[in-house]
């Protein structure tokens, strides 16, 4: 038996294949693995994230990097875009904070 994806399930999809687009499959120790770095963040920030960024400068796009990237490696995980996605939610509906 199989449902129509919800409104949730789709958008979660959805944010997946855009990130891995984003990112592109790079193989490590016969490992898949997808990761943003800056260039690829910036594009995927300036592509999907217009309204929140408001003209966000180059040096602006390093520092989101580098606030993103929270175990400092040399890119930005699914798990960390998804955090920085709920930032920026919280920060433009204040009622959503806990
Ligand atoms: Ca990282």
């Amino acid at each position: 038996m199989s449902h129509e994806p919800t409104v949730v399930e789709s958008s979660i999809v959805k944010l997946m294949i855009i990130f891995k687009e984003a990112a592109g499959a790079e193989v490590k120790d016969g490992k898949t693995r997808y990761s943003l770095d800056v260039k690829e963040l910036k594009a995927l920030l300036q592509s999907q994230i217009p309204n929140f960024l408001k003209g966000a400068s180059a040096a602006q796009i390093e520092s989101i990097f580098s606030k993103v990237n929270y175990n400092k490696n040399d890119g930005v995980d699914f798990c960390e875009y998804m955090a920085m996605l709920t930032k920026l939610a919280l920060e433009s509906d204040t009622t959503l904070e806990a």
